[in-house]
């Protein structure tokens, strides 16, 4: 049997239509996410927060990619009203070093050691986006060793480039997760 983790990666306002970097239908995992809280199976209930200081080295007055978003304590940093808020054991907050993407969970953050702590060797990866925060979570996991499933239901990605959804899921199966 092995100890399971749900990871919600990044389930927040500015990624969801009407945010400042929305993916398209983001809000549309909110269904999955939860059926999947609810579902019994998982011993944890992480959620990732990109938490990103005002000035971080990814907007695009900082010479970055993305419009700013997620700035620490305001309203588009928040969970998603969508979020199983009254399932989540931890929430982990990342992005938070203004040099670096912080595009993983893991990146600088307390993430490996809460699965630690719980015994987990599982962890499904659902959230927002498929093409960065979520593949780049689930290919970290998989580096520290732990079995990974991304929840095709439970992530929607941006496709900058046509095609870049299904090119990080192929990264994750090649690496050595499953794509359900
Ligand atoms: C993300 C772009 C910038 C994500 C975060 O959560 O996938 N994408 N910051
Ligand atoms: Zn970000």
């Amino acid at each position: 049997m092995s100890t399971e983790a749900l990871v919600i990666v990044d389930f927040q306002n500015d990624f969801t239509p009407g945010g400042a970097l929305a993916v398209p239908h983001g809000d549309e995992i909110a269904g999955r996410v939860r059926e999947l809280a609810e579902s019994g199976r998982f011993d944890l209930v992480v959620a990732t927060r990109d938490w990103h200081p005002a000035d971080h080295g990814s907007f695009a007055e900082r010479g970055g990619p993305w419009p700013p978003h997620c700035v620490q304590d305001t309203p588009g940093a928040q969970l998603h009203d969508g979020a199983p808020t009254d399932r989540i054991d931890v929430i982990v907050d990342k992005g938070q070093d203004p040099g670096t993407d912080g595009y993983s969970g893991f990146e600088a953050t307390e993430l490996e050691q809460v699965l630690r702590d719980r015994g987990v060797d599982r962890v499904t990866v659902v959230g927002l986006a498929t093409d960065y925060c979520v593949k780049n979570t689930a290919l970290d996991a998989l580096r520290k060793g732990f079995e990974v499933e991304v929840d095709r239901d439970g992530v929607r990605g941006i496709d900058v480039k046509p095609g870049d959804v299904e090119q990080a899921l192929d990264e994750v199966r090649a690496a050595g997760g499953t794509v359900t």
